[in-house]
Protein backbone atom coordinates (compact mmCIF):
# COMPACT_ATOMS: atom_id res chain seq x y z
CA UNK A 1 0.00 0.00 0.00
CA UNK A 2 1.41 3.30 -1.03
CA UNK A 3 1.25 6.54 1.32
CA UNK A 4 -1.45 7.97 -0.14
CA UNK A 5 -3.34 4.81 0.20
CA UNK A 6 -2.35 4.80 3.95
CA UNK A 7 -3.34 7.91 4.24
CA UNK A 8 -6.34 8.01 2.68
CA UNK A 9 -7.29 4.14 4.67
CA UNK A 10 -6.48 6.67 8.30
CA UNK A 11 -8.43 9.19 7.11
CA UNK A 12 -11.26 6.91 6.04
CA UNK A 13 -11.04 4.83 9.62
CA UNK A 14 -11.23 8.48 11.72
CA UNK A 15 -14.26 9.46 9.92
CA UNK A 16 -15.85 6.13 10.48
CA UNK A 17 -14.65 6.45 14.46
CA UNK A 18 -17.73 7.01 16.50
CA UNK A 19 -16.54 7.25 20.30
CA UNK A 20 -13.08 6.16 19.65
CA UNK A 21 -11.80 9.24 18.43
CA UNK A 22 -8.62 9.70 19.48
CA UNK A 23 -5.73 7.67 18.89
CA UNK A 24 -4.14 5.69 21.24
CA UNK A 25 -2.63 2.33 21.97
CA UNK A 26 -5.80 0.42 20.45
CA UNK A 27 -5.10 1.83 16.73
CA UNK A 28 -2.96 -1.12 16.44
CA UNK A 29 -5.66 -3.55 17.31
CA UNK A 30 -8.53 -1.51 14.79
CA UNK A 31 -5.94 -0.85 11.68
CA UNK A 32 -7.30 -0.09 8.77
CA UNK A 33 -10.32 -2.43 9.24
CA UNK A 34 -12.82 -1.80 11.77
CA UNK A 35 -14.91 -4.86 11.01
CA UNK A 36 -12.28 -7.13 10.91
CA UNK A 37 -11.59 -5.61 14.07
CA UNK A 38 -14.84 -6.21 15.73
CA UNK A 39 -14.71 -9.62 14.62
CA UNK A 40 -11.49 -10.33 16.17
CA UNK A 41 -13.06 -9.16 19.09
CA UNK A 42 -15.92 -11.17 18.95
CA UNK A 43 -14.22 -14.32 18.93
CA UNK A 44 -11.29 -12.79 21.97
CA UNK A 45 -14.96 -12.15 24.10
CA UNK A 46 -16.37 -15.53 23.26
CA UNK A 47 -13.46 -17.43 24.03
CA UNK A 48 -11.97 -15.16 27.19
CA UNK A 49 -15.07 -13.42 28.24
CA UNK A 50 -17.14 -14.29 31.46
CA UNK A 51 -20.97 -13.41 31.30
CA UNK A 52 -20.63 -9.87 31.62
CA UNK A 53 -17.91 -9.73 28.86
CA UNK A 54 -14.35 -9.33 28.44
CA UNK A 55 -12.73 -8.31 31.57
CA UNK A 56 -8.98 -8.01 32.24
CA UNK A 57 -7.92 -11.06 34.13
CA UNK A 58 -9.68 -12.54 30.58
CA UNK A 59 -7.29 -10.38 28.53
CA UNK A 60 -5.07 -11.11 30.82
CA UNK A 61 -5.40 -14.79 30.04
CA UNK A 62 -5.64 -14.42 26.27
CA UNK A 63 -2.14 -12.90 26.68
CA UNK A 64 -0.45 -14.97 28.49
CA UNK A 65 -2.15 -18.49 26.69
CA UNK A 66 -0.66 -16.91 23.07
CA UNK A 67 2.58 -16.35 24.19
CA UNK A 68 2.67 -20.02 26.20
CA UNK A 69 2.09 -21.52 22.88
CA UNK A 70 4.73 -19.74 20.86
CA UNK A 71 6.91 -20.19 23.80
CA UNK A 72 5.98 -24.17 23.80
CA UNK A 73 6.83 -24.28 20.22
CA UNK A 74 9.92 -22.87 19.86
CA UNK A 75 11.20 -25.49 22.95
CA UNK A 76 9.09 -28.35 21.71
CA UNK A 77 11.39 -27.58 18.30
CA UNK A 78 14.74 -27.31 20.15
CA UNK A 79 14.02 -30.03 22.94
CA UNK A 80 13.44 -32.81 19.92
CA UNK A 81 16.79 -32.55 18.87
CA UNK A 82 17.90 -33.42 22.45
CA UNK A 83 19.24 -36.83 21.73
CA UNK A 84 20.60 -37.74 25.11
CA UNK A 85 18.00 -35.78 26.90
CA UNK A 86 19.84 -33.61 29.25
CA UNK A 87 17.45 -30.77 28.45
CA UNK A 88 20.44 -28.92 26.15
CA UNK A 89 21.50 -29.20 22.58
CA UNK A 90 25.14 -29.62 21.97
CA UNK A 91 26.59 -29.08 18.04
CA UNK A 92 26.50 -33.48 17.50
CA UNK A 93 22.78 -33.39 18.65
CA UNK A 94 22.19 -30.50 16.41
CA UNK A 95 24.72 -32.28 13.83
CA UNK A 96 22.76 -35.82 13.84
CA UNK A 97 19.36 -33.32 13.08
CA UNK A 98 21.14 -31.88 10.73
CA UNK A 99 21.82 -34.39 8.69
CA UNK A 100 18.78 -36.11 9.00
CA UNK A 101 16.58 -33.20 7.61
CA UNK A 102 15.91 -32.24 4.35
CA UNK A 103 18.36 -29.88 2.95
CA UNK A 104 16.37 -26.87 3.22
CA UNK A 105 15.78 -27.11 6.79
CA UNK A 106 19.46 -27.33 7.51
CA UNK A 107 20.57 -23.92 7.14
CA UNK A 108 17.01 -22.99 9.44
CA UNK A 109 17.99 -25.16 12.00
CA UNK A 110 21.92 -23.46 12.09
CA UNK A 111 20.68 -20.41 12.47
CA UNK A 112 18.07 -21.22 15.06
CA UNK A 113 21.03 -22.88 16.76
CA UNK A 114 23.06 -19.89 17.12
CA UNK A 115 19.94 -17.01 17.67
CA UNK A 116 19.42 -19.22 21.01
CA UNK A 117 23.58 -19.98 22.11
CA UNK A 118 23.59 -16.86 23.42
CA UNK A 119 26.95 -17.23 25.23
CA UNK A 120 28.35 -18.63 21.83
CA UNK A 121 29.93 -21.77 23.80
CA UNK A 122 28.46 -23.92 20.91
CA UNK A 123 25.45 -25.43 23.25
CA UNK A 124 22.01 -24.10 23.90
CA UNK A 125 21.76 -24.40 27.31
CA UNK A 126 18.33 -25.09 29.46
CA UNK A 127 18.60 -21.70 30.47
CA UNK A 128 19.67 -20.43 26.47
CA UNK A 129 16.22 -22.69 25.22
CA UNK A 130 13.94 -20.72 27.91
CA UNK A 131 15.01 -17.61 26.97
CA UNK A 132 15.09 -18.41 23.17
CA UNK A 133 11.29 -19.25 23.75
CA UNK A 134 10.88 -16.48 25.94
CA UNK A 135 12.31 -14.50 22.81
CA UNK A 136 9.44 -16.63 20.72
CA UNK A 137 6.91 -15.61 22.83
CA UNK A 138 7.20 -12.24 22.67
CA UNK A 139 7.46 -11.88 18.89
CA UNK A 140 4.22 -13.83 18.59
CA UNK A 141 2.56 -11.09 20.73
CA UNK A 142 4.72 -8.22 21.66
CA UNK A 143 4.22 -5.81 24.22
CA UNK A 144 3.07 -3.27 22.09
CA UNK A 145 -0.33 -5.69 20.98
CA UNK A 146 -0.37 -6.47 24.93
CA UNK A 147 -0.46 -2.48 26.03
CA UNK A 148 -3.47 -2.59 23.03
CA UNK A 149 -5.40 -5.63 24.07
CA UNK A 150 -5.29 -4.25 27.38
CA UNK A 151 -5.82 -1.16 26.46
CA UNK A 152 -9.56 -2.74 25.30
CA UNK A 153 -10.77 -1.92 29.19
CA UNK A 154 -11.08 1.79 28.11
CA UNK A 155 -14.46 0.62 25.91
CA UNK A 156 -16.17 0.04 29.14
CA UNK A 157 -18.22 2.40 29.12
CA UNK A 158 -21.15 1.29 31.33
CA UNK A 159 -18.36 1.26 34.00
CA UNK A 160 -18.94 -2.80 35.24
CA UNK A 161 -15.18 -3.99 34.38
CA UNK A 162 -16.03 -6.26 31.61
CA UNK A 163 -16.27 -4.99 27.38
CA UNK A 164 -19.13 -6.38 25.68
CA UNK A 165 -19.37 -6.93 21.73
CA UNK A 166 -21.76 -3.53 21.98
CA UNK A 167 -19.09 -1.52 23.27
CA UNK A 168 -16.78 -2.43 21.38
CA UNK A 169 -18.82 -2.07 18.03
CA UNK A 170 -19.72 1.52 19.85
CA UNK A 171 -16.36 2.34 19.68
CA UNK A 172 -15.14 1.85 16.09
CA UNK A 173 -18.42 2.19 13.99
CA UNK A 174 -20.97 5.42 13.30
CA UNK A 175 -23.71 5.61 15.75
CA UNK A 176 -25.73 4.29 12.84
CA UNK A 177 -24.10 0.82 12.25
CA UNK A 178 -23.06 0.01 15.71
CA UNK A 179 -26.54 -2.08 17.03
CA1 LIG B 1 21.47 -32.79 24.81
CA1 LIG C 1 25.24 -21.64 25.18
Amino acid sequence: MGRLATMAGLMAIGLARGALAQAGPLDLLVGTDPDRFIARMTDLIAGFGGPNGLTADGIADYIALERAGARATAMRRMLSMDLDGDGALDRVELAVNQRAAKASARGRMERQFVAADSDRDGRVSQVEMLADGQRAALRALGEDEADALRALMSLDRDGDAAVTRDEVATAVLPVDQAT
